[in-house]
């Protein structure tokens, strides 16, 4: 049977799945013969053909329609089952025979980064013949925001030494070169990174201080506030305010509605440029903020990435140390500083500001913060 010609809208289907009611009674024709979930994986959601299905033998039929290789597992009621990750534009099938009970379908490339992305969903599994109707159904949004309400909110203060990071060479290029090859149409820009980019080992001491607040209430809600006040390897001194996030998703660059506690990116990830090592964050953040130099504004919308990490360079010169940061210790603060769409470049080399507190710590901030 033609399984679209059910017409449901996706959206009822969501709807219907976030209350847990499972509707329609589309008898099952052959109960012998596996019955089938198509699944389609994109940056960044698993759509499932339909939300719930009856137990027994079922095979997913997964395409990957996105722009980056997707992997697929299914999990719960003591099942663990994942394919290997397919490519762009293929498919792959899973065949597993499943009991009554909910499972959690998702993408697990990037130890859960890919999940964090929104590519999670569920499939209940009921037991007879009945089953919901059919039609794709997105990621369960609403469930991501219920769970979301739960607001987390994060304060850090840079410490230690503090170092301004000049455009560089990135010490690991061939570590570097087989992700960026899935970067399609922003490979270009990226390759010119290789050579001369923020991620270096060029760096010169500097001092100043960084505090923030971040809020992460979801994928609209989030906030931040802080200043950073450094000085420059010409002296200039520089201050930012931040004033608000960023939320526009860029390709391969999710903004996680402007700050995300807990991401493992960067590097073999291929979430966000592979031209930083592979890091844990305990917080990373999109926003804007006021720039000025020696008390004179430069710009009110500056575009501000902050993260803090897990440790990437090494005492003394303070050179990058490892490809996969990711089990280091998370105390580093970055502060990326860049020109607002439109903008001239900064008047500081490569035309970026990009300073990173060696010993940084974070607390949550007291309530009412
Ligand atoms: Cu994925």
């Amino acid at each position: 049977m033609d399984r679209k010609s059910h017409g449901i809208r996706a959206g009822t289907v969501v709807a219907l799945g976030v209350l847990g009611v499972v509707v329609g009674a589309a008898a099952r024709p052959h109960l012998d013969v596996a019955a089938q979930v198509s699944v389609k994986l994109s940056e960044w959601n698993v759509a499932l053909s339909q939300a719930s299905i009856a137990a027994g033998p079922v095979t997913f039929v997964i395409t990957n329609a996105g722009s980056i290789p997707h992997g697929f597992e299914v999990e719960g009621q003591g099942i663990e089952k994942e394919i290997e990750t397919i490519q762009p534009g293929a498919s792959d099938t899973l065949t597993l025979t499943l009991k009554t009970g909910s499972y959690d379908v998702y993408c697990p490339v990037g130890e859960d980064s890919h999940k964090k992305l929104g590519m999670d969903t569920h499939l209940k599994v009921v037991s007879g013949s009945s089953q919901a109707p059919s039609g794709y159904g997105a990621s369960e949004m609403g469930e991501s925001h219920m769970k979301a309400e739960r607001v987390q909110a994060i304060r850090v203060t840079g410490g230690g030494p503090v170092i301004q990071i000049l455009p560089g060479p990135f010490p690991f290029p061939d570590s570097a070169a087989p992700i960026l090859a899935a970067f399609g149409d922003e490979r270009e820009g990226l390759e010119s990174q290789v050579k001369n980019g923020p991620y270096s080992n060029n760096v010169v001491k500097s001092s100043g201080t960084f505090t923030f607040t971040a809020w992460d209430k979801g994928a609209v809600r989030d906030s931040v506030a802080g200043v950073a006040e450094f000085a420059t390897q010409d002296g200039a001194r520089w201050k930012l305010v931040m004033d608000r996030v960023q939320t526009k998703d860029v390709p391969h660059h999710p903004r996680f509605g402007g700050v995300i506690m807990g991401l493992y990116y960067h590097g073999v990830t291929q979430v966000h440029t592979p031209l930083v090592p592979t890091i844990n964050s305990a917080v990373a953040l999109w926003a804007f903020g006021h720039l000025y130099k020696n008390d004179v504004l430069v710009t009110d919308n500056a575009m501000v990435h902050v993260m803090l990490l897990s440790r990437t360079r090494r005492d003394g010169d303070f050179a990058l140390t490892c490809w996969d940061c990711s089990k280091n210790k998370i105390e580093e603060l970055q502060l990326q500083i860049l020109p607002g769409p439109g903008e001239p470049k900064f008047d500081a080399p490569g035309g970026f500001l990009f300073v990173n507190w060696g010993k940084s710590s974070s607390r949550q901030p007291a309530r009412g913060m």
